[in-house]
């Protein structure tokens, strides 16, 4: 080989390696990548989010875990299919029963609105195969084959807008147990009606169905996100074409991770996509350099479960929402609303308590990032700045975020007393002198004192609100 073509060739890995979305300007590749401009203009709105609302609502929320009065196996209701190895024939019939005269997209975007949630990204397709819009594809809709009637996507997608609240499809791409689909090496797909299904039942699948169907959702509802779910039976081929069709029908349509992959991406930033969506409920150990987006479930199912009791109480659903946000990530939280339209009440009444933390806090969610620590144990007591040797302290959960010259500490318990955060001392911010400190929500003066070691804080009378406390301190350079 040519020194220059091995030079080209080591230049091209490394820029496709390090940084594909630098290479715009490289005719062979723009096609594919875009400039990290590009993509920060797109996902600027979903940084400043941070907190939305993910719904699961489908057929499945008819036996809500129930089938044949035998109680499903899982906690994932939407799963119902697969596990009891419905039959299409009588697992379409649950179309004929569903009637949610109760739903009412309005009182659903009130609640996510109220939750402090910023975007709802609804189930148009979950793997049972039924759309949740009107789809001039399928008669398996929810306009064509239900009693209800009613196009559901587009009513949330218009009361969504209506609010001010971005509004996001979620579309299982790669597994649809309603169709022939071929085999996968999950094992995932429908074996007990499709034995011979081969690897042209998805390719047909992909080309005549899916990929237009998400033409369908664009044109039809303008998302602000495309949410797969997906297990790789795409080639890179077929990837490489739904990708840059969402580009020409929905420019600023943002993508997760799972367009190609529901496993972690191999490369960061990782191709076409706009964020990486962790596993179901999982919170990635560090900040990840890229957008990353969070998965999860106030109880074990997704989809409304009648015997899933196993809820998470506000505090912990505020501590995973500042765990996630102090490592620059955002958290997308599941309802499963019943078959009747109604989101659950248990849901409703954390949504809401998180909602009132939100009012308080949300200063230091919306629009901040990860700070270059996001983790701290501090100890509260005896050990402060002014007499660091005691080991007699508790200690205090404090978590990190950071916007303009504040950085946020919050803590996820209440200091009983003055808190010492060593990562705010003068070695841990060099160059910046502290202006001020205050704890949000509370009108109470917070005296500070900083050394080369630490912060220490002295802590209100009064606490402005519940489960997790946050200090503001405002730097200013020296
Ligand atoms: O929509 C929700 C899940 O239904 C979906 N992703 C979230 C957002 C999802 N698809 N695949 N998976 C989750 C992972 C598959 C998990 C499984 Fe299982 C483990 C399939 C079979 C074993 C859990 C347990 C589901 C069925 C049994």
């Amino acid at each position: 080989m040519k020194p220059q073509l091995i030079a080209a060739t080591i230049g091209l890995t490394i820029l496709t390696v390090l940084s594909p979305r630098a290479s715009a300007d490289d005719p062979q590749l723009a096609k594919t990548v875009e400039s990290a401009q590009e993509h920060a203009a797109r996902v600027a709105w979903w940084r400043e989010a941070r907190f939305g609302m993910f719904i699961h609502w489908g057929l499945y929320s008819i036996p809500a875990g129930v089938w044949k009065n035998q109680i499903h196996a899982t906690g994932y209701s939407e799963w119902i299919m697969f596990g009891e190895q419905i039959p299409v024939k009588e697992y379409a019939q649950l179309a004929g029963r569903f009637n949610p005269v109760k739903f009412d997209a309005e009182a659903w975007v009130a609640i996510a609105k109220q939750a402090g949630m910023k975007c709802m990204v609804l189930t148009a397709k979950h793997h049972e195969g039924f759309s949740m819009f009107k789809s001039k594809l399928t008669a398996y809709n929810i306009v064509d084959a239900t009693p209800f009637k009613r196009d559901v996507t587009k009513e949330l997608s218009d009361a969504c807008r209506e609010a001010r609240i971005r509004f996001g499809c979620y579309y299982s791409i790669d597994r649809d147990w309603y169709r022939p689909q071929g085999t996968n090496n999950y094992k995932q797909n429908n074996s007990w009606d499709y034995p011979d299904t081969k690897r042209e039942d998805f390719d047909h699948y992909f080309a005549t169905f899916a990929q237009p169907q998400i033409a369908e959702l664009l044109t039809n509802y303008h998302p602000d996100v495309l949410w797969f779910d997906g297990i790789e039976m795409k080639t890179d081929a077929q990837v490489d074409d739904l990708y840059q069709m969402i580009r020409n029908l929905g420019p600023n349509c943002l993508i997760n991770s799972r367009i190609q992959s529901g496993r972690f991406p191999r490369q960061i930033p990782p191709p076409y996509c706009d964020y990486i969506s962790t596993g179901d409920n999982e919170i990635a150990d560090k900040p990840l350099g890229f957008e990353w987006e969070n998965p999860g479930t106030l109880n074990t199912s997704y989809g409304y479960n009648q015997g899933d009791t196993n809820w998470v109480d506000a505090r912990e659903v505020v501590s995973r929402l500042v765990e996630i946000v102090s490592k620059g990530g955002n958290y997308l939280l599941n309802v499963g609303p019943t078959a009747e339209g109604v989101i659950p009440q248990p849901s409703v009444d954390r949504l809401m308590e998180v909602g009132a933390w939100m009012k308080v806090n949300g200063e230091a969610i919306y629009g901040s990032s990860a700070w270059k620590v996001f983790h701290e144990q501090a100890p509260s007591g005896e050990e402060t700045a002014k007499s660091p040797a005691s080991n007699a302290a508790a200690k205090v959960d404090v978590r990190f975020s950071t916007k303009g010259n504040s950085v946020y500490a919050i803590c996820l318990a209440w200091p009983e007393k003055d808190l010492l955060i060593k990562a705010l001392g003068k070695q841990g911010v060099p160059g910046k002198a502290v202006a001020a400190v205050r704890m949000l929500g509370s009108s109470e003066a917070v005296k500070w004192h900083q050394t080369d070691n630490g912060l220490t804080l002295s802590v209100p009378h009064e606490k402005p609100c519940h489960y997790a406390f946050v200090y503001r301190v405002d730097f200013t350079e020296k």
